[in-house]
């Protein structure tokens, strides 16, 4: 059997990307993380319509042929759900007990949120733009149906880079995904992304639906003392994918492999440990460095004596903003971006992996990828940073 997203909870689905098996740039859609507060709602394509109303000068019903009709923007992004990691946190908190797959990169394709708020025309004391979808049901506080809505300041709703996406990596979303239309908002924590989407509300005021204040929310530290805050952009963040937890290993050269992200940033550099963060060295970035983007790494790693080790990454963005060490308990059970140390075994009776997992091949699978796709293939010299740290 090939390889499969990982079930949390079977109805509804809440799964996660196979993060271990990453073997390119982009995350297959079926492989893609899933994240359902509700079940799927049922949709009739030939009557779905997306209404645009508030304050506008015009309310528009869009048929699906309608917006396709409009010039479309692809770009390509990383998605982590809040609540990733969660199952690493001591004491535990309530929610939905995540691993470290509740994300994925793809490229993502639609209309900008723009055109339509264009189309529609915005009156002047617009501050936020309310995105409501299909679904909805209840939560144990709050017993009576709503659907899944959030809103978004303006100013990110405006941003060219804001979609209304049809496409998930060329092909059309799958259901589980919000078809026929979700919202993709780039750099922000998949909560925004607000999936089966039908209705879009100008507001003239801030909107405290149950998404953005029951849920969604952590303490920040301010002069003023703390506040609270909805979850919003993603933080910088690195996360192990080879070898993986309590793996055994052999004494010699093992590659470490993993993944980093920055939310609207790209990511500056990545440095690992393998002695539980007292000494670190500077891990190799591979394939482009973008904003919203992940990135895969690898850092060679020599090691001849057998034992337990604990090895850590860090992150830093372009904005350089660094991957803290611990937990800020503030975060209540969202943003989970510590640098979380991995154990592994290295011992003298077991073959070292240096060779398994080829980073050419994967520089090759982005390429590849971009021409079949008929974008610039990319220089493997380039972007390859050979030769820093090992
Ligand atoms: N309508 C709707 N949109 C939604 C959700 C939802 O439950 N309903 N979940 C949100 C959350 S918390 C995340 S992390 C992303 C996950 O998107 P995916 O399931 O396509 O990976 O969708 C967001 N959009
Ligand atoms: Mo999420």
């Amino acid at each position: 059997m090939g390889e499969q997203r990982k079930i949390v909870t079977a109805a509804p689905e809440n799964s996660e990307t196979p993060l271990d098996a990453t073997r390119g740039w982009v995350t297959p859609n079926p492989l893609f993380f899933v994240r359902n507060h509700f079940e799927p709602p049922p949709i009739d394509g030939e009557r779905w319509r997306l209404r645009v109303e508030g304050c506008v000068d015009h309310v528009i019903e869009w048929t699906w042929q309608e917006l396709l009709d409009l010039p479309q923007r692809t770009v390509f992004a990383t998605v982590e759900c809040a609540g990733n990691g969660r199952s690493f946190l001591e004491p535990r908190m309530p929610g939905v007990a995540w691993g470290a797959g509740a994300i994925g990169h793809a490229e993502w394709t639609g209309v900008p949120v723009r055109s339509l708020l264009e189309r529609a025309g915005l009156q002047p004391h617009a501050i936020e733009v309310l995105f409501e979808g299909a679904d909805q049901g209840t939560e144990p506080d709050h017993p009576e149906p709503m659907h899944f809505a959030r809103s978004l300041p303006l100013a990110k709703s405006l941003h060219p880079d804001t979609l209304l996406a049809t496409r998930m990596n060329g092909e059309l979303l799958e259901a589980i995904h919000g078809a026929p239309l979700r919202l993709f908002v780039p750099g922000w924590y998949g909560v925004a992304s607000v999936k089966w989407l039908n209705r879009i509300e100008v507001l003239d005021r801030s909107f405290c639906g149950y998404f953005q204040t029951k849920k969604y929310t952590y303490q920040r530290r301010t002069e003023k003392g703390l506040e609270t805050t909805i979850v919003g952009p993603m933080a910088v963040k690195s996360e192990i994918i080879r070898p993986r937890k309590d793996e055994v290993i052999g004494i010699g050269t093992n590659r470490i492999v993993g993944l980093a992200w920055a939310g609207e940033h790209a990511i500056a550099n990545v440095r690992v440990s393998t002695d539980g963060g007292q000494t670190w060295a500077a891990a190799n970035l591979i394939g482009p460095q973008a904003p919203y983007s992940w990135n895969m790494w690898e850092y060679l790693w020599e090691q001849s004596r057998p034992g337990t080790y604990a090895l850590m990454a860090q992150a830093t963005s372009t904005a350089g903003q660094v991957q803290p060490k611990e937990y800020d308990p503030l975060y209540a059970g969202y943003m989970i971006h510590f640098s979380r140390p991995l154990t592994v075994q290295v011992r003298a009776d077991t073959r070292s992996q240096a060779t398994a997992g080829n980073i050419h091949a994967l520089l090759f699978d982005i390429n590849a990828y971009a021409e079949e796709n008929r974008r610039a293939p990319l220089d493997l010299d380039a972007q390859y940073c050979e030769g820093s740290g090992i």
